[in-house]
């Protein structure tokens, strides 16, 4: 299969009305039996995409295909996801929060033998289990140094996409630790797919995904998960995609914008392979960014305050919307409170797979919500509790420890909860500067602060409270203003905290280094009956790790003798 190195897509943008031939319909299909037909689920998950980088927000990037699909759907403008990439993708495959799976601190990074733990059934097993087809295409970001964790063993008959978290969207070349540990990172099923370097990867996603629909029996239910890489870096677009964009001076803004339309060409294209296919009629689309945009890498979240990696509300307020003949109503914008680790419940209910006996989800079944408008299940968001991220003490600046009604709080721990109206952020909360678009090219350090607002009196804080409702921007912090309500949220962090499990975040492997595998990213745990698997195996590696220096030597001579080898086919 070859994309092109371009985003050549075939068909320019799709008819008047996405919905024409379907309005008023609302009713699902039926089987046979009589039965009502599961609907068919495609998931679209996009990297990096800014709260103000679509156009129905007022952007300058052009998505007129995101606008229609959105204007013709229900917008999502209370939508919440979390601050990076891995934690929001573990909580839409598990329905559950970070606290509760163990990756409360940060992302899984490649060299890290973690994965989504095993032990939480994901949304494709249990859509398979309903029986669903569950195809995957691009990137994953959900850990990989077992077998058992590769999207093919966490429920996905079909995979074609990256392992790690980001990769040059032409060679597929992906690092960690700057360039102490790179390698190839395409992979079709379990096998680097090293003859699909080349394809510009949102339109080699865009090919495989067509081509899943174009063969799928329409009368068997399917999942599909859509997750491209685009806009993340390395921000690389297709030349003419770019040159529409010519008269943006700042070329991280430039990349970042044609990265955005080549992505809206190609849904243009998805969404027309599902009519072709006769799979529209019957499917549930479902859009997400899976975190705030990056100001300094090209997005946007103005007038949000904040960006990615943040909790401020430009970290976790996400660009989101539901396409669907199957919504009670059309053309809505919706206010309810919905946040990422709703889809795994709601996505099962429209499948009829509800959560067996015993489980228990942190999300919400928010479809009455976003079809017919009614009011939303979900009254609070945890966006995370974690004890590693603790803010740094500056000499005689210690974060005050709380006293609240369940015990005590020590601010310097990273937290965020919104209840209602509320929001209590506590911790290092990292930059939280209004930036707006920045199209001109400026010398750098100009660049940097220009139009930017920044609270210089709020560095040595560690809590902060505002009223969402009617301060979405978070100008007026009113903690001092209003301890009571900070009282009360501490004490609802304090009841999320007593659930919490322990923090899973195990050193670098150096073991796990491509260079010592072929030169492609894979699993490099318990292979060739190496024996050993979960906790017990990452608890050996950590040991390992720490105890055997010599590793880090046999592994650097490795590398150096394999690189020789690879050369030829990573350059
Ligand atoms: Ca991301």
């Amino acid at each position: 299969m070859r994309a092109g190195a371009t985003c050549s897509f075939l068909i320019p943008l799709l008819g008047a009305t996405l919905l024409g031939s379907f309005c008023g319909a609302t009713g699902s299909l039926e089987d046979r039996a009589g039965r009502p037909a599961p609907p068919h689920l495609v998931f679209i998950m996009v990297d990096d995409q800014g709260y103000g980088d679509v156009g129905y927000h007022g952007s300058e990037i052009r998505t007129p295909v995101l606008d229609q699909l959105a204007g013709e759907g229900v917008r999502l403008e209370n939508y919440y996801v979390q601050a990076i990439c891995s934690p929001s993708r573990s909580q839409l495959m598990t329905g559950r929060y970070q606290i509760h799976t163990g990756l409360q601190h940060s992302i899984i990074r490649p060299l890290q033998p973690l994965c989504l733990p095993l032990d939480h059934p994901t949304l494709p097993e249990r859509l398979a289990e309903a029986g669903y087809a569950t195809h995957m295409v691009g990137k994953w970001h959900l850990g990989f140094s077992r077998r058992s964790c590769l999207p093919t063993r966490r429920g996905f008959q079909s995979f074609l996409g990256t392992l790690t978290g980001s990769g040059d969207h032409f060679s597929y070349r992906s690092c960690d630790g700057g360039a102490e540990a790179c390698g190839f990172d395409l992979h079709d099923g379990e096998r680097p797919a090293w003859e699909m370097a080349g394809n510009y990867s949102t339109a080699l996603y865009v090919q495989r995904t067509k081509e899943i629909l174009r063969s799928h029996d329409p009368s068997k239910p399917l999942f599909l998960y859509l997750s491209l890489q685009a806009a993340h870096t390395p921000l690389q677009a297709p030349e003419r995609f770019l040159h529409a964009y010519r008269g943006v001076e700042n070329p991280a803004r430039r990349h970042y914008a044609a990265m955005l339309s080549c992505l809206d060409q190609g849904l243009g294209e998805v969404v027309q392979e599902l009519r072709s296919a006769g799979l529209y009629h019957n499917t549930v689309l479902v859009y997400s960014s899976d975190n705030g945009g990056q100001p300094l890498s090209g997005g946007s979240n103005w007038p949000l305050r904040g960006g990615k990696g943040t909790y401020w509300e430009g970290g976790v307020r996400a660009v989101g919307f539901v396409h669907s003949v199957l919504l009670k109503r059309k053309g809505a914008v919706s206010g309810a409170l919905i946040h990422v680790s709703d889809w795994c419940p709601t996505l099962l209910g429209l499948a009829g797979a509800s959560c067996p006996r015993g489980c228990h989800l942190d999300g919400h079944d928010v479809w009455g919500a976003i079809s017919e408008g009614l009011p939303s299940p979900r009254t609070e968001i945890l966006f995370n509790i974690d004890p590693v991220s603790k803010r740094p003490g500056a000499a005689g600046q210690k974060a005050p420890v709380m006293l609240h009604s369940l015990g005590a709080w020590d601010t310097a721990v990273r937290a965020a909860i919104r209840v209602g109206e509320w929001k209590l952020l506590t911790g290092s909360m990292g930059d939280g500067d209004w930036i707006p678009p920045r199209r001109a090219r400026m010398p750098a350090a100009l660049e940097r602060w220009q139009g930017l607002e920044k609270r210089r009196d709020q560095r040595r804080k560690s809590i902060w409270l505002f009223n969402i409702t009617s301060d979405p921007y978070e100008r007026a912090d009113l903690a001092e203003a209003r301890p009571e309500v900070v009282m009360l949220l501490l004490a609802r962090l304090g009841e999320y905290n007593q659930t919490a499990v322990e923090p899973r975040n195990p050193p670098d492997d150096p073991m796990a280094n491509p260079q010592l595998h072929g030169g492609a990213w894979g699993p490099w745990l318990g292979l060739e009956g190496q024996g050993g698997d979960g906790e017990q195996e990452e608890t050996r590696v950590e040991r390992k790790v720490k105890h055997c220096k010599v590793c880090k030597l046999k592994a650097l001579f490795k590398k150096v003798d394999s690189r020789l080898q690879r050369n030829a086919l990573l350059f």
